[in-house]
């Protein structure tokens, strides 16, 4: 492999790119015009224009950019998260068009993709799933009667779903048949496929996720999980790994069971098997993804491995250099997605341009972005703007250098959520460990996040107006009186 080209933007583009350079790969970036005079654009050998600032427009046209990378002689495609990267035609395009795709055959995308047809593959595999229906619902009486004996509240999900869209809650049977019919014209709509099904639904339980790398010859390994419950609107905002709740013996299970899902579908290169954990510690199988998620980068510092390194020799028709025994958790990592958004209005998008832009840096930090400063935020695509990462020997490390790199992070121009991150490392349920998905539901709130903004600002007064008295002592500075 001589050549990649990357069908991404933003950080994701920029952190693939590094690790192909390492390896002595070149690289080609596509840009649309809102994205001219992006790190990613600056970064690679190679840089194409492929359209006008909508992603529909360049970021999604496949064939396009497969013909661009023809024209450039590139030998494979690396699609990142989100946009091509889980477009089953794409990948199979990149192959006949006699390249390589940097990701699963298209069979693990489609099987992955369809939520009923991702659970009858992995039926004979004996992995735990949710109490519930295993086949798209035809009959809205007979899906009544099953919901009763299963008992309310129960979960109706789209099978095109995933992510959280799709799903709908039923409190009881009398809105069963209501919302059955809402459920199904809204998958109609929103994915062309009406075919829904319903699980119990767990009220409180932990989003844990298990990455697993996959060769073509028949190995598959797991490499721990992502504890991933701090999110809000299925939009995650912190990630860690290990999870403070996993046992050694839970993470041997869990893990193994994510190995047989990925067998299930023939699965090859790097993908993440999604698990809830409830209350008492039973696990269920949800949904597979079938790319490089946004929050690798917590179990690269864990596991010393590159993951990207780990998808282009799996790509390259490698075998892989280590085995499960191998693999050690080593310390413990955070990460907090910075968006430009608002959390005081709502995690409204806050686009416009940074007028100033420092990260932190140094030992046990890592930031991966695709911003500068002084660049526009763009309003066409996802507002994420950067991943902070940290890690330390223990979490109570990890966690102590993520407030510390919070704090050393200077943006100006546009409202993040940062301080939403540091929100949640200072609350004590997620210091604990004792949270699931209901954190953010349960304690935050706007007034509290202005509370604590206004008691800081008050204490920041007081230490400003101590030092004042103080100092003007020494330098007989006209003095305040009291
Ligand atoms: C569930 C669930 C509870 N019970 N399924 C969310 C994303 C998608 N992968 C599936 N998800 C869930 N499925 C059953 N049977 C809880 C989630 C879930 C969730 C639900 C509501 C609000 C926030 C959530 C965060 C993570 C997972």
């Amino acid at each position: 492999m001589k050549k990649i080209l990357v069908a991404n933007r933003g950080e994701i583009a920029l952190r693939v790119m590094k690790t192909a350079r390492n390896m002595g790969i070149k690289t080609v970036a596509i840009y649309s015009e809102a994205d001219r005079n992006a790190p990613h654009v600056k970064f690679a050998d190679e840089a194409v224009c492929i359209g006008p600032p909508p992603s529909n427009e360049s970021y999604l046209l496949g064939d396009k950019i497969i013909k661009v990378a023809k024209e450039l002689n590139v030998d494979a495609i690396h699609p990142g998260y989100g946009f091509l990267s889980e477009n089953a035609e794409f990948g199979e395009h990149v192959e006949k068009s006699g390249m390589i795709f940097i990701g699963p055959k298209s069979y693990a995308i489609r099987v992955m993709g369809s939520k009923l047809a991702a659970k009858d593959a992995v039926k004979k595999y004996d992995i735990p799933m949710v109490p519930g229906t295993d086949e798209a619902i035809t009959n809205v009486g007979a899906a009544k009667e099953i919901a009763k004996k299963i008992g309310f509240p129960i979960l109706i999900k789209a099978s095109a779903g995933g992510g959280g869209k799709g799903m709908r809650i039923v409190e009881n049977s009398e809105e069963f048949e209501d919302q059955m019919k809402r459920a199904i014209s809204e998958a109609e709509n929103a994915f062309g496929d009406g075919s829904v099904f319903i699980e119990k639904f767990v009220t409180s339980p932990r989003h844990i996720e298990i990455q697993v790398l996959a060769d073509n010859f028949g190995n598959t390994v797991y490499l721990f999980e992502r504890e991933c419950s701090i999110q809000r609107r299925h939009q995650k905002v912190v990630e860690e790994a290990p999870s403070s709740v996993l046992t050694p013996e839970l993470r041997k299970q869990m893990g193994e069971a994510a190995v047989k899902v990925a067998k299930a579908c023939d699965y090859v290169g790097a993908g993440t098997v999604e698990f809830l954990l409830d209350d008492k510690h039973n696990f269920y199988f949800l949904e597979m993804n079938t790319r490089l998620q946004v929050e690798h980068p917590v179990t690269e510092l864990i596991t010393g491995l590159d993951l990207v390194e780990q998808q282009i020799n799996v790509a390259n028709n490698e075998k892989l250099s280590f085995s499960q025994e191998d693999l050690k958790i080593n310390g413990h990592a955070f990460e907090v997605r910075v968006y430009a958004e608002d959390p005081l209005n709502n995690f409204m998008p806050s686009v416009g341009k940074l007028e100033v832009y420092r990260p932190p840096s140094g030992k046990n930090i890592r930031v991966d972005d695709g911003f500068t400063e002084a660049m526009q935020v763009p309003i066409q695509y996802d507002p994420m703007l950067s991943k902070l990462i940290t890690y330390g020997k223990t979490r109570n490390e990890a966690m102590q250098t993520m407030l510390e790199a919070i704090s050393e992070y200077h943006i100006e121009g546009v409202s993040t959520t940062l301080q939403f991150g540091k929100f949640v490392f200072e609350h004590e349920a997620f210091r604990s460990g004792n949270f699931d998905t209901n954190f953010v539901k349960k304690y935050y709130s706007e007034e509290k996040l202005k509370a604590i903004n206004e008691e800081e600002a008050k204490i920041a007064a007081l230490f400003a107006l101590k030092q004042y008295l103080k100092d003007s002592e020494k330098l007989r500075l006209p003095k305040i009186s009291k």
